[in-house]
Formats: structure tokens, C-alpha cells, sequence
């Protein structure tokens, strides 16, 4: 790393998440052992759920002295892995390296192996969906400290974290602090747009600690290179910046390929015209020079340079829609056909690919989106910022979003990219980041439960089972955020006692329906009441009994905590 950074990353964050331990399952590679993480949350019965992890080794050491050296990065573990000899791809020869290229020949790497036994998949399965274009697996040769991840329809929803500094805003380590923090709580990969100063050196940082895949849009950096002046664009200057990045290890990359000349005219009379910070650098190029994009006209060699490396595409979508009011549009949907044409094109190297999607879209119109997108590019996984579904909440679009993101999911993308409370309003801090991921993480799963993903329901029994015994404690640790679970209990009920009473501080201890319900079930055990008539006729008397007690009490909601407690 370069010893020109001035304020090295001395600190992140490490540590269990609160009630769970961090444990690494060994199965067969072909090379030797690999180790594939997750994260076991133990319960107060006795039992334990076990949880898919993004965190990397933060979550395993119990201090910060345990921390690995910053500096020196994580261990190079994928280094150790089987790497397969080159295959030929249709366009240009003998030598791909790629998991697509890999799958089509009908290789299994250790890269499948690792994500198949991560999701509980057989691998050959996850080889067919690589292989068919529906999956992909960012995981650039020079990542060696990656924990492969894959991202496609058949598989868990995936989410991806922002972050990056920018001109006026931010260190390195804030930075690399944010990465360890997104993946913490649950961001399966994290994107590094950084722009301003020392880029490269944030890069670095963060892709030698990263466990998680690193995405970037070198066309931020590239503009940086020509001091903000998108005119000054050119191809060589981009493939250089390409190349420089896929040296440190990016996984994947977006790129503005789609946004043609002929198509800036069609967003000239859109409310919000282009939101998209590359997608508007590139149409100013192309109006200043008045020719075709160099991301279009230089395609293919740009696939040859990300083959090298097995880094994915990610071909952005610089015309979609930033308002309601120009969802679904000409433009939107002249770039995606665009998009499609640039699919079949990367995937004749070898090179994976996957399609970044929209942006604000009222509801009714999300799921045309993933049917179009999966007819005009083969079904690439699509990867979808949100979407907002309405534009009138800003500080609160991490929910507008994520309403948008759990519809547009359960229709079949594979990937959200996360949207923070002060998205068109600020850049994220620390707490904007968890609350983002967190948000996310409720879409994806919820996504999940409805695709019917096996084994995502069982965390929603087990937390289900946990609220209705009154194991409070395992209601906390089986959620998504157990440290502001267990904060706001807190605040109604802070005794210990009252995390494991017969009670919730909503209804208090004498009129709880969990607590009837638990003796209506014993009863019926009981006195064998067996037919629905029998419980509701059993139901009916509590309920009568209980609202006389409440009556009889004085008739309060809130009752006064040292009767509470009893
Ligand atoms: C995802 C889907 N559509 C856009 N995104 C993400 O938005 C993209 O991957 C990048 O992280 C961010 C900003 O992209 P633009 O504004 O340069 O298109
Ligand atoms: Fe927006």
C-alpha cells in the first residue's frame, strides 16, 4: 500500500453479533480444505439457528488486538484454491479463465463448491445456472481474500452496500470502517465509488480487507483522471483505469455501455431527465464529440480485459427512470434492449454478466421491468437500485425503495443495491449504512420466503416460536438487528427478569393474546378440544374474562411497571 496515505486505518469494527458465534464449516475442495463460513445463533433451549454470513473474519475475533494487520490485508486464501486450466470461448480462442467459461465446459470449481455448500445447493445445480448466464460468481483472480458469493434468481436475493468518499467528505479509514460495518450486518457485497482524492489508495484499503465482492464504476475514476471534464473522456485513458482496477481486485464493474448516442434525445423531455451519475458523463461525451459511445464501440475489447481477470459486467443502466413520472419509458427501455445485445456479446468471451436495473417505478410497473429484462438479456441477473416506489419521502427512501426492491425481487432479481435515508439528500454516514443494509435485508428475505427459497422460512419459525414462548432473549438474537431489538424492549421493560416473564410490554401481563393462546393450547390439550368450534368457544370465554379483568382494573392501557414486573 502506498506510504503516501496520511491517515492509515488504525481501527473497524470486530466482535460476535450479539448471542451467535462465527464458525467456518470445512468441506472438500480439489485442492485441499476450503472453509465455508456461517454464523451459528444459539437459543436458550438448547437448540441453535444457523445463518448465512457476509461478515468474514470481523465477527470471529472476540478484541481488536485479534485483528489481523490492516495494513497486510486478510489472509489470500483463494490463492491456495484449485485453479482450473483455460478453456476456449467463441470469441477469441483458447484462453478463458472464467466461471462461465469453466461451467459451460463443465467444471466444477471450488468457487461453485464454496457457494453451493453456503446455500445448501447440490453443485452441480449452481454449475448449470453459471453456465446458462442466470448466475454469476464476481470473484477476480486478484481477490484472493474473497469468500465467493453468487448472484442469481435460483439462489437467496443478494444485496449490495455503497460506499465511497468523495471530494469534500470522508477518510480512508471511514471508508474501510463502512465495508466492515456493511458486511456486518448483512451487505453481500459492497461498492466502492469513491471520487475526489486518493481513490486508489481507498481502493486498496478496502479490497485487501473486503471478504465480500468489491464493485466500482471506473468511469468515476476515469473523470477524475481528465479533472471533471467529461469532453476530455477517452477510451484509452478508461481502459487504463479499467485495467488499474482490475490489478487490485475488483469483482465486478458497472458500465455505461447502453447509453447510445441516439438515445439522449429520447430523455430531453423526462421530469428528471438523467439520474445517472455514469450514464450522464456519457452522454455528455457522446454529445460533445457527437459519435458513439467508446463503452459500445470498444466492447469487445474491453470483454477480452475483464476475461483475464474473471471480472464481471455489470452493464449499468444510465437511463433509468429517477422519477415516477418516467418510469417504463422509450429511453429507459431502448438502453435495456441495448443492454441485451451487449449480454450475448460478453458472454461469447466468456465474461459474466449481469444487468443493472432501475430507479423509481410505481408498483404496477415494477414487474414488466424483470420480465422484460430477463426476455432481452437472457436472463442475466438483474440488479436493481431500489426501486423508489413513490418520489415523495425523501429521509425516508430506504423505505420507498424497499418497497419497490421486495416486489421487484419476488419477480426475480437477484440483487438489490441498497438505498440510504439521506439517498437525494447526503451521502451516507455509518448509522445510514446499517439502516440501509438492515432495510435491504427485510426485502431480500422477505423476496425469499415468497419464492418459496428452501430453508428461508425457518428463521421466521424459529423467531415466531421464540416471540410466542416468551423466549425474549432468542426473539432478539434471531433477528436481523439484535442490538436495537433488545434496545427498544428496554426502554418499556429494562429489568432482566422481564426478558423471560410471560409477557410483552405491548399488552402487559394480564391481558396478553400470545399468553392466552399458549393456555388456550393447554387447555384443549387437556380437555381434548379438538375442533376448531372447541377452541373459539374456549377463546371466546378468555377473551370475556379477560376484558372484564381489564375493565374491573380501571380500565388502563398502560400499566404501572412495578405491576408489570410481578
Ligand atoms: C444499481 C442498479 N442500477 C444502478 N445501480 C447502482 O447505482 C450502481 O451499481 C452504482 O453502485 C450506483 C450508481 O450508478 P450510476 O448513477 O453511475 O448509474
Ligand atoms: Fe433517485
Amino acid at each position: 500500500m502506498s506510504p503516501s496515505v496520511s491517515a492509515p486505518v488504525d481501527t473497524v469494527t470486530v466482535g460476535p453479533i450479539e448471542g451467535s458465534e462465527k464458525g467456518y464449516r470445512a468441506i472438500a475442495g480439489s485442492n485441499g480444505t476450503l472453509r465455508v463460513p456461517f454464523r451459528r445463533i444459539s437459543l436458550t433451549n438448547g437448540d441453535h439457528h444457523d445463518v448465512y454470513d457476509t461478515s468474514g473474519p470481523y465477527t470471529q475475533y472476540a478484541s481488536e488486538d485479534q485483528l489481523h494487520d490492516l495494513q497486510a490485508g486478510l489472509p489470500k486464501t483463494r490463492d491456495e484454491w484449485a485453479k482450473p486450466e483455460p478453456v476456449a470461448t467463441e470469441n477469441g480462442g483458447a484462453g478463458a479463465r472464467t466461471q462461465l467459461a469453466w461451467a459451460r465446459a463443465g467444471v466444477i470449481t471450488d468457487e461453485i463448491r464454496f457457494v453451493a455448500a453456503r446455500e445448501g445447493f447440490d453443485p452441480e445445480f449452481v454449475r448449470a445456472e453459471v453456465a446458462a448466464g442466470r448466475a454469476v460468481i464476481p470473484a477476480n483472480h486478484k481477490h484472493p481474500e474473497l469468500e465467493p458469493a453468487i448472484i442469481g434468481k435460483a439462489f437467496a436475493v443478494k444485496i449490495n452496500a455503497n460506499i465511497g468518499n468523495s471530494a469534500v467528505t470522508s477518510s480512508i479509514g471511514e471508508e474501510v470502517e463502512k465495508m466492515v460495518w456493511a458486511t456486518r450486518w448483512g451487505g453481500d457485497t459492497i461498492m466502492d465509488l469513491s471520487t475526489g482524492k486518493d481513490i486508489h489508495e481507498t481502493r486498496e484499503w478496502i479490497m485487501r480487507n473486503s471478504p465480500v465482492p468489491v464493485g466500482t464504476v471506473p468511469i468515476y475514476q476515469a473523470l477524475e483522471k481528465v479533472k471533471g471534464d467529461p469532453t476530455k473522456l477517452t477510451w484509452e485513458i478508461y481502459r487504463d483505469t479499467v485495467i488499474e482496477q482490475c490489478e487490485q481486485g475488483v469483482d465486478y464493474m458497472t458500465v455505461h455501455a447502453g447509453v447510445l448516442l441516439r438515445y439522449v434525445p429520447l430523455a430531453a423531455n423526462r421530469v428528471t431527465g438523467i439520474v445517472s451519475r455514469g450514464g450522464s458523463i456519457m452522454a455528455a461525451w457522446c454529445l460533445a464529440h457527437h459519435e458513439e459511445s467508446f463503452l459500445y464501440t470498444h466492447f469487445g475489447e474491453l470483454c477480452e480485459i475483464l476475461r483475464e481477470y474473471d471480472v464481471t459486467f455489470s452493464l449499468g443502466d444510465g437511463l433509468r427512470p429517477g422519477s415516477i413520472a418516467d418510469a417504463n419509458d422509450e429511453a429507459q427501455f431502448a438502453e435495456l434492449r441495448t443492454l441485451g445485445e451487449l449480454t450475448k456479446i460478453a458472454k461469447s468471451y466468456g465474461v459474466q454478466v449481469m444487468i443493472e436495473g432501475p430507479g423509481h417505478v410505481p408498483m404496477h410497473k415494477i414487474v414488466e421491468n424483470v420480465r422484460l429484462e430477463e426476455e432481452l438479456c437472457e436472463e442475466a441477473p438483474f440488479y436493481t437500485l431500489g426501486p423508489l416506489a413513490t418520489d415523495i419521502a425523501p429521509a425516508y427512501d430506504h423505505i420507498t425503495s424497499a418497497i419497490g426492491a421486495a416486489i421487484i425481487a419476488q419477480a426475480g432479481t437477484a440483487m438489490l443495491c441498497y438505498v440510504t435515508p439521506k439517498e437525494h439528500l447526503g451521502l451516507p454516514n455509518r448509522d445510514d449504512v446499517k439502516t440501509g443494509v438492515i432495510t435491504y435485508k427485510i426485502a431480500a428475505h422477505s423476496a425469499d420466503l415468497a419464492k418459496g427459497h428452501p430453508g428461508a422460512q425457518s428463521r421466521d419459525d424459529e423467531l415466531s416460536k421464540a416471540r410466542f414462548e416468551f423466549r425474549w432473549v432468542d426473539q432478539f438474537n434471531l433477528s436481523l438487528d439484535p442490538d436495537t431489538a433488545r434496545e427498544f424492549h428496554d426502554e418499556t421493560l429494562p429489568a432482566e427478569p422481564a426478558k423471560t416473564a410471560h409477557f410483552c410490554s405491548m399488552c402487559g401481563p394480564k391481558f396478553c393474546s400470545m399468553r392466552i393462546s399458549a393456555d388456550v393450547r393447554a387447555y384443549a390439550q387437556e380437555h381434548n378440544l379438538v375442533t376448531q368450534e372447541d377452541i373459539a368457544a374456549k377463546l371466546a370465554a378468555d377473551m370475556a374474562e379477560k376484558s372484564k379483568e381489564f375493565t374491573d382494573a380501571g380500565g388502563r392501557v398502560y400499566i404501572p411497571l412495578e405491576t408489570a414486573q410481578r
